[in-house]
């Protein structure tokens, strides 16, 4: 197979309501689509990098500059049998996971289409329907919280996580377990914290939480094992696990029980799946987490999750819980038991909305 041009497009979506993390607010999506043609066929990917360098260092603005002067060049016109070759081309060039992996998708996604079989099969995956949870950011005030988690738990979503920082943490983790009881919650902390708040973060050790995620640094693994031999809560590692290799060394130190696999933040489908079958060697639980993504990262995602090792629900919510209209059509949906099924068409395995996804592009680029 061969990548004859690449097409890369800047798209802008609204989100419903703003997602509100430690590190900050998001009101809007901006992303980059990475669209291949290859042996006359489509294949999509998305960068799942945000327009500001908060979550992790990368951002739109340099994913689109790694894509058009590194990545796309180095796969313009080369000959390839599966996608999992890819990722040694680029291996040479340091970081830059999102960008890298929204080539490699759009690669699988081509690859899958042009075999004729799903994505979730290309990968590996196993599962027909995939249990989703739900992730609400911080709210304004604490009853603004138990309205949108009472409106999740109706329609169905297996699991709440909601987003901590320090004065929004156990005061509101005990009035949401006083509201609602045993549900499967968990919190996600987006590194706000550092080992001085150790003996604050045990005090959620009391709610039964299925795992507190990245209270500390991304860079920090000695800490996290610190913090995990003095909490009964699991610790679940989402922005310090940048591929395999950080994997295999948390889990040697102990500074997490549970992994979130987000393929963009681990370097692609690839890395992603060999994350997976590390965890799963150890029997350590995986889950996949999300970046707000548009349909067709979701759909991505939703391939991934198809994998054995994804036992706990991921935050792979469907499409209304983002977006008014989204850039799939039909939408991603989720069951009223909390599963949205894997598609078992070839390839994406959802339509793209061509007319819709032109009128959100902000910016478009074609290579060569
Ligand atoms: O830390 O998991 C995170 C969204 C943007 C950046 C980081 C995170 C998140 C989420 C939302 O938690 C997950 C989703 O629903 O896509
Ligand atoms: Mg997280």
């Amino acid at each position: 197979m061969r990548i004859d041009r690449v097409e890369l497009r800047l798209v802008g979506m609204e989100l419903k309501q703003p997602f509100t993390t430690s590190f900050g607010t998001l009101s809007r999506k901006e992303f980059i689509l990475v669209t291949v043609f290859v042996d006359g066929l489509l294949g999509y990917g998305e960068v799942a990098a945000l327009p500001a360098p908060l979550y992790s260092y990368e951002t739109t603005g340099t994913a689109w500059l790694i894509l058009e002067q590194f990545l796309v060049p180095l796969v313009l016109g080369r000959e390839w049998s599966h996608p999992s070759e890819l990722p040694a081309w680029w291996k040479h060039l340091r970081g830059h996971a999102m960008a890298k992996c929204g080539l490699e998708q759009a690669a699988w996604c081509a690859w899958a289409e042009a075999q004729g079989v799903p994505l979730a099969a290309a990968l590996g995956g196993t599962r027909g329907r995939v249990e989703v949870g739900v992730s609400i950011g911080i709210q304004r005030e604490v009853g603004d919280l138990l309205r949108a988690i009472e409106g999740y738990l109706a329609r169905g979503y297996r699991r709440i996580k909601i987003k901590i920082k320090p004065g929004w943490d156990v005061g509101v983790v005990r009035e949401v377990r006083r509201q609602f009881g045993g549900i499967p919650l968990m919190v996600d902390a987006n590194s706000a914290y550092t080992l001085a708040d150790a003996a604050h973060l045990e005090g959620l050790d009391d709610f039964g939480l299925m795992m507190i995620e990245q209270p500390l640094d991304e860079d920090d693994l000695v800490d996290h094992a610190a913090l995990q031999r003095r909490l009964r809560t699991p610790i679940c590692l989402d922005e310090s696990i940048t591929g395999p290799e950080a994997g295999r060394r948390a889990l040697e130190l102990g500074s997490c029980r549970i992994i979130n696999i987000k393929v963009g933040r681990v370097g692609g489908p690839t890395a992603a799946r060999a994350l997976h079958d590390l965890a799963r060697a150890q029997a350590v639980p995986v889950w996949c987490g999300g970046m707000l993504e548009s349909g067709i990262g979701r759909a991505h995602n939703l391939a991934l999750a198809s994998l054995p090792g994804f036992t706990l629900p991921g935050d792979i919510s469907a499409s209304d819980r983002y977006w008014h209209r989204d850039l799939v059509d039909p939408p991603v949906t989720m069951a009223s038991d909390g599963t949205i099924p894997v598609p078992n068409a070839p390839g994406l395995g959802f339509t793209v909305d061509g007319a819709y996804l032109e009128s959100l592009t902000l910016k478009k680029a074609q290579l060569p």
